[in-house]
């Protein structure tokens, strides 16, 4: 489906109060777009392995609008004492910085993505505002929200239209250019996303399918308040980086002509084996608490030279321990768990809520224990969740700070939040964005104006 303008009807009081700021000092506005931030309900760093997440949209977003200019790129964004303005006279070949990220680098990272998509070398100039309310480095994909609408910035602003999924795809890969080798759930949910529904979103090729969830689940998005910017640290392709080797080991001995098996999902569809007979690999193959770099230069036959250019990143090319029985172990159950929660989903049998709940509660131990992505302050907003009645807590996102998502009994939500409010919030004021109930939201929305 093509991401299409829709005509602006000016009926909705914040969007006509962002493009009156805009007009009070720039003049008509002629494009406004609106990206939603997601939460993911399960499925947690498996993305980038190449398996299936399960997100949804949330109602916190980012605002664009622009004009075209004659030539150059102007960014103002609402909150300019946090991200003040930036110019660019020449908008051509775009660099990008992984050393000094700007906020501006992430909106650079979607325009330089459709320019060198679309082969567009003199691009329209433009003037353009942002103004955002999803919680930053909080596990909601601010980020992400920030390169899509950069990328559909570029789009209209150079008269182009794409199709969502190639749009989503080409997000996903020029996010990479900010460092961090995410996957492609983020990108993919804020464009695809549809009201009402949360998604299974699948990879290679990317492909999603709409999922009803069952009457009474209640969602309630909660911030550690610990920020966490996952490109300023390696921790986030740490990570990626032990799951490809993981993923090369387990391909050395599993595929007797292992060729370039890059995921841990290629390993699992090359031997045709189900998630358990993958995770008794793991444990008889991966049977070292901690891999040293020797250990793994041995097992995969390579030189230090190879495993530096050829698999690990610019920040992880120093690392010396990979726990890959770990990381894996995550994986495999991770993903087994996303497609339980699917089923459940679809069967919305008796006892539903609370079998959903348990899955989170495996999940948020998983990444905790095994990928070491939680914190203590979320460990302690999921103990005061379940503590408060939810069926099933857990961290969403990358981790490490950020938020935890909780599904809570439907006729208890105000008694939870109200609790959570007076437990792990105590004495703080102002929580509308910290702790909200959410619902299915849309995706990615583009107005000609
Ligand atoms: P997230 O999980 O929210 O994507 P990241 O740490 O990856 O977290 O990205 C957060 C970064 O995105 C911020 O540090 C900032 O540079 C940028 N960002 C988020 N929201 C906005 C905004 N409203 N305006 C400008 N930049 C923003
Ligand atoms: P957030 O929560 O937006 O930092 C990151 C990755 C996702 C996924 C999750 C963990 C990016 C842009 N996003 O999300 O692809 O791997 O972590 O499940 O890198």
């Amino acid at each position: 489906m093509m991401l299409a303008a829709e005509s602006y009807d000016g009926k909705d009081e914040r969007l006509e109060e962002f493009l009156t700021e805009f007009r009070e000092v720039h003049g008509a506005p002629e494009f406004l777009i609106r990206v939603p931030g997601r939460v993911n309900l399960i499925g947690e760093h498996i993305d980038y392995c190449g398996y299936a997440v399960h997100p949804m949209a949330i109602e916190q977003d980012v605002l664009v609008c622009l004009k075209r200019t004659e030539s150059g790129l102007e960014l103002f964004n609402k909150n300019d004492s946090l991200y003040p303005s930036f110019k660019l006279d020449i908008f051509e070949n775009l660099e990008i910085s992984t050393d000094k990220i700007q906020w501006w680098s992430y909106f650079l990272c979607g325009l330089k993505g459709v320019l060198e998509e679309k082969k567009i070398s003199k691009p329209a100039g433009l003037k353009v505002y942002i103004s955002g309310r999803i919680p930053p480095s909080a596990g909601l994909s601010s980020s992400s929200a920030l390169v899509v609408s950069a990328a559909i910035t570029a789009l209209s602003g150079n008269g182009i239209t794409m199709n969502k999924t190639e749009l989503a795809s080409l997000c996903a890969r020029a996010e990479r250019f900010i460092g961090t080798q995410g996957g492609g759930m983020d990108q993919a949910i804020e464009i695809l996303a549809k009201a009402g529904q949360a998604k299974l979103i699948e990879f290679n090729p990317l492909q999603s399918y709409d999922v009803q969830l069952p009457v009474g689940a209640v969602f309630v998005v909660a911030n550690s308040l610990q920020e966490k910017n996952k490109a300023a640290s390696n921790e986030f392709n740490s990570r990626v980086v032990e799951c490809r080797l993981a993923a090369k080991i387990l391909a050395k001995r599993l595929i007797p002509t292992n060729g370039k098996f890059r995921g841990l999902r290629d390993v699992q569809t090359a031997t045709n084996q189900s998630h358990e007979q993958m995770l008794e690999h793991v444990e008889a193959i991966l049977d070292k608490q901690v891999f040293t770099r020797a250990d793994v230069l041995e097992q995969l036959s390579i030189t230090d030279q190879f495993l530096r250019d050829e698999i690990l990143t610019n920040d992880t090319e120093n690392m010396e321990n990979f726990k890959l029985k770990q990381r894996a172990r995550h994986v495999y159950s991770e993903s087994a768990r996303v497609y339980k929660f699917r089923d459940i989903c679809h069967s919305a049998g008796d006892g539903a809520l609370r079998s959903l709940g348990e899955l989170m509660n495996f999940s948020h131990s998983s990444c905790r224990d095994d990928y070491e992505c939680s914190a203590p302050s979320l460990d302690k907003l999921v103990e005061a969740s379940l503590s408060l009645g939810a069926y099933g807590s857990r961290l969403t996102g990358a981790g490490w700070g950020g938020c935890t998502v909780s599904l809570v009994p439907s006729d208890s939500v105000s008694d939870f939040m109200s609790g959570l409010k007076t437990t792990y919030y105590k004495g703080r004021e102002d929580l509308e964005n910290v702790v909200f109930q959410t619902k299915p939201g849309a995706g990615a929305q583009l107005w000609k104006l």
